[in-house]
């Protein structure tokens, strides 16, 4: 029987996650947790735990509580915030993680999931196709964190067995809630202001092109990652994995086909220097070979429902 633990639930996929898991697996089966509790929405209607990441007794402590077998580990601080406090950053994203893969394998837990980013890659990375295996040289915290990080889960898998599985997601886009400190945010805020205002100030450059996706593509291919088979995945670090590409400029046309006075601004700030470090497009083809992964979403399907569920949810 899965028994699953979610850390970091509150957030932007794990509001997502926690209600496609708890579908597929039941809802005394997904246990959710968060360093603050949500009084409102779905999490109220399921099992919830505060967890701090940086507390491994009282994960310890829920782990046996429930008898988690598989944990989903997505408590972290994002790119745009990290900048603003390094270390702390730093010690969530990167303790946080030592915890979980220690308890992983002191519990013997059967499978842990722990997400990457586009982020790994760095100002020397080839921008466009972004291989799989190539130049790996983050100039941020988060990005340095998330590179380690990928390190740490492939010594895990290697010395101790311990079945860490990831995805380098790019950035990702949805409505159920809002973007949590990153640079990719703009993607998702820029649908909220034209739905709440009309018009949008943009933080990054008019034709800042960046790699995205639809939060159902980020969450199947997350719980088809977790179902493979072991012996069938060559990766140990993190798979990239990519369904469209979109600049400021491409996502406002495809607004205004939808809401024609829509007006957008740039204002680019220090999330300009970021995003101009990672890759416009990414090769996911090892993704697709291995998992067989497809991406249903593009940037007009996306658009659409965006548009009619922000509107549903604000009114
Ligand atoms: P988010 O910021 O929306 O959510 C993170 C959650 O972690 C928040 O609810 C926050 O309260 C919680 N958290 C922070 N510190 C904590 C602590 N000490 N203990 C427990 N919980 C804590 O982020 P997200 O977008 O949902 O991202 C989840 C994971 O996916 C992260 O590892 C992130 O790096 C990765 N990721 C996200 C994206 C994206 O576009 N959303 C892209 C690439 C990778
Ligand atoms: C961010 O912008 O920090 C995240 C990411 C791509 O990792 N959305």
């Amino acid at each position: 029987m899965k028994k699953i633990l979610i850390l970091g639930a509150c957030g932007q996929i794990g509001t997502d996650l926690t209600l496609e898991l708890r579908n597929r697996f039941g809802e005394k089966n997904v246990i959710a947790s968060d360093i603050y509790s949500k009084n409102e929405g779905f999490l109220k209607d399921g099992i919830f735990e505060i967890i701090d990441v940086l507390d491994k007794k009282k994960i310890s402590e829920v782990i046996d509580k429930y008898q988690i077998t598989e944990i989903y580990h997505l408590a972290a601080v994002l790119s745009g915030n990290a900048e603003k406090n390094p270390m702390k950053s730093w010690e969530v994203n990167m303790t946080g993680l030592f915890n979980i893969l220690e308890l992983g394998v002191e519990k013997k837990l059967n499978k842990i999931f722990w997400p990457s980013s586009i982020a790994v890659f760095g100002p020397s990375t080839p921008r466009e196709n972004t291989p799989q295996d190539t130049i790996t040289d983050p100039n941020t915290v988060y990005g340095i964190s998330k590179l380690a990080g990928e390190r740490w889960i492939e010594y895990y898998n290697n010395k101790y067995n311990l079945d860490v599985r990831s995805l380098r997601y790019p950035g990702l886009i949805s409505y159920k809630a809002e973007a949590g400190g990153g640079t990719t945010d703009y993607a998702v805020e820029i649908f909220y202001e034209a739905v709440r205002n009309g018009k949008y100030e943009c933080f990054l450059s008019k034709n800042t092109e960046l790699p995205m996706m639809y939060m159902d593509d980020a969450i199947n291919a997350t719980i088809e990652l977790m179902e493979f088979k072991k012996e069938n995945l060559s990766i140990k670090t993190s798979y990239n994995l990519s369904s469209m590409s979109f600049t400021p400029d491409e996502i406002s046309k495809e607004i205004k086909k939808h809401i024609p006075n829509f007006q957008i601004t740039y204002h680019p700030d220090f999330r300009q220097k970021i995003a101009d470090s990672w890759p416009k497009s990414i090769d996911d083809s090892l993704a697709r070979r291995n998992g067989g992964w497809r991406h249903k979403y593009n940037l007009s399907e996306m658009t659409e429902i965006m548009l009619k569920e922000i509107t549903k949810k604000l009114n």
